[in-house]
């Protein structure tokens, strides 16, 4: 009656110590190695916590939680008793979480202390939520109303009964931006991490055993949850987690601290970075890289050379999306055309297509869609954008693409409004919006441009109220005001003023006629 049973948290962690991996390190941080077998008493004390709290198949999770083992322990404990982890961005601003809270109903919050701080004062609005569980580091201090994580898994048991879930039951979702401003619950099942794990990692990472992962890349990013946590796990290799944010020296200071065989990053820190050696001058010792990775947006050819000159080491350049889960057409090691996203990932199948959905021959740009295992079951609630996204077999990714004879893929920028900044989605409507907070904004449209170093950043067209001048002066007072209310990243990095906006005839703001005006 319960089917082909199936959980994801005994591939990618019981399994192992079946094998005789129970002390291998699974987990570097810090100062800490963490093994195969502390990471199963550890998930398993979580998912016991859990169950004793009262949570069963289908309930949620949100967990803000910063890159640190208890992201792991959460992740794969709730898993494993058919609850569903929702990991969520942590650097949003308190009503975004408002929004993850209510939108997914999710009944329990788990959170770092220092993240709890800045949100504890919302509480009565998160209307769902029954536990808050805060994670605390030593230093932190203990708040009331709540409860400790380490506190309850230090009386759970390290014994767990895996719930009978089968390969086709919710695992996890991610909330992915949406062009209408409100971010998308997308629901990953059993069965999609093993999917990208047996597709990208093992077949073009050639991923092992051996290897140690680092991802810059957040761990509740679907490009950072692969690279830096079910990639590793999935073959018994180590990952290596960094809390803080990746900036240049750290990064370097962790690549020689713990020597990382695989490096996930995006373009952005790679141009960060080589910026960095080339500014101070000093020199870092990589060679435990055999591969870096990149994803988000398209890899400057400048970029891949320079790297590679600097430090003898390729950098992969691929496609994905949260929807797919992971990287869906990839360069290969020994076959890279620098600035194409590759060829396609075996056990995916692309398409391009016209607007009648008939498929293009090469060198002719359409739109791009994906077959492949795993792929997420679909948006939640969303009826009606489901019907867009996801159709029949196959999944339409919202970028403009062509292949060339060769069968590379070359991007051509999105299908629709939406901009990715430092490989991360941004909605052109989240910027307007806060910009029209400010007193002397009266309307405004962001769109993509590109910088110097053909990276994305987002520019913003404002119109001011009647008897406000343009200035430099009002052009960083915007910029501070965006800086301020917005995740940093999110910031309109150029303002340019202008006299009225395009609209349609039903007052829709046309981005498209801005995106023309400057190319001209
Ligand atoms: O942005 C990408 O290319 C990507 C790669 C892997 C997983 C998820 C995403 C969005």
């Amino acid at each position: 009656g319960l089917g082909m049973l199936y959980n994801a948290a005994n591939l990618f962690i019981d399994d192992h110590i079946r094998n005789g991996l129970g002390e291998k390190t699974a987990i570097y941080y810090r100062d800490q190695q963490i093994c195969y077998r502390e990471l199963q008493e550890r998930t398993n004390q979580t998912g016991n916590m859990l169950r004793t709290l009262g949570y069963k198949l289908e309930d949620r999770i949100i967990m803000v939680c910063h890159d640190s083992p208890e992201f792991i322990y959460t992740f794969f404990g709730a898993i494993k008793i058919g609850a569903v982890p929702i990991p969520v961005n942590t650097m949003m601003q308190p009503a975004d979480y408002e929004y993850f809270l209510n939108n997914s109903r999710a009944k329990g919050l788990i959170i770092h202390a220092d993240l709890w701080e800045a949100l504890q004062h919302l509480k009565e609005r998160f209307v769902f939520l029954e536990h808050v569980i805060v994670i605390y580091e030593s230093a932190d201090i203990k708040r009331g109303g709540t409860l400790d994580f380490y506190r309850l898994l230090d009386r759970a048991s390290k014994e767990l009964d895996v719930a009978p879930t089968n390969k086709d039951d919710a695992a996890f979702w991610l909330f992915s931006s949406g062009s209408t401003g409100e971010p998308k619950g997308v629901i990953h099942l059993q069965h999609d991490m093993e999917y990208a794990l047996n597709t990208y990692a093992k077949q073009v990472l050639k991923i092992t055993e051996d290897d140690r992962c680092l991802s810059a890349s957040k761990l509740y990013f679907a490009y950072g949850l692969g690279g830096g946590l079910y990639f590793p796990l999935g073959v018994g290799a180590s990952t290596i987690l960094v809390k803080e944010r990746p900036l240049p020296e750290m990064i370097f200071e962790a690549i020689e601290t713990y020597k990382p065989t695989i490096f996930f990053g995006v373009p952005t820190l790679y141009g960060a970075m080589i910026d960095y050696v080339q500014k101070t001058g000093k020199q870092f010792d990589l060679r435990s890289l055999r591969v870096c990775v990149s994803a988000g947006e398209a890899l400057p050819p400048a970029f891949y050379q320079k790297w590679k000159e600097l430090f003898n080491v390729d950098i992969l350049d691929g496609i994905g999306s949260t929807e797919a889960l992971h990287i869906f057409i990839s360069n290969r090691l020994g076959d890279i055309k620098e600035g194409s996203s590759g060829k396609v990932v075996p056990g995916y199948d692309v398409k391009i297509i016209d607007s009648q959905g008939m498929e293009l021959p090469p060198n002719e740009i359409g739109d791009l869609v994906i077959h492949g295992d795993s792929i997420a079951h679909g948006y939640w609630n969303l009826h009606e954008q489901n019907k867009k996204k996801f159709v029949g077999d196959w999944l339409y990714i919202g970028d403009k693409y062509y292949r060339d004879e060769d069968g590379y893929y070359w991007y051509c920028g999105r299908s629709d409004d939406m901009l990715k900044v430092g490989g991360i989605w941004v909605s052109p409507i989240e910027i307007e919006n806060c910009l029209l907070q400010h007193d002397d904004v009266l309307e405004a449209a962001v769109v993509s441009i590109e910088n110097d170093r053909n990276l994305t950043i987002p520019k913003a067209f404002v119109v001011l109220k009647d008897g406000i001048e343009p200035s430099k002066e009002k052009e960083e007072e915007l910029k501070q005001f965006a800086k301020q209310h917005l995740a940093h990243y999110k910031h309109p990095r150029v303002i340019e003023f202008i006299d009225q906006l395009p609209k349609t005839a039903t007052g829709k703001i046309q981005r498209f006629k801005l995106r023309e005006l400057l190319k001209h």
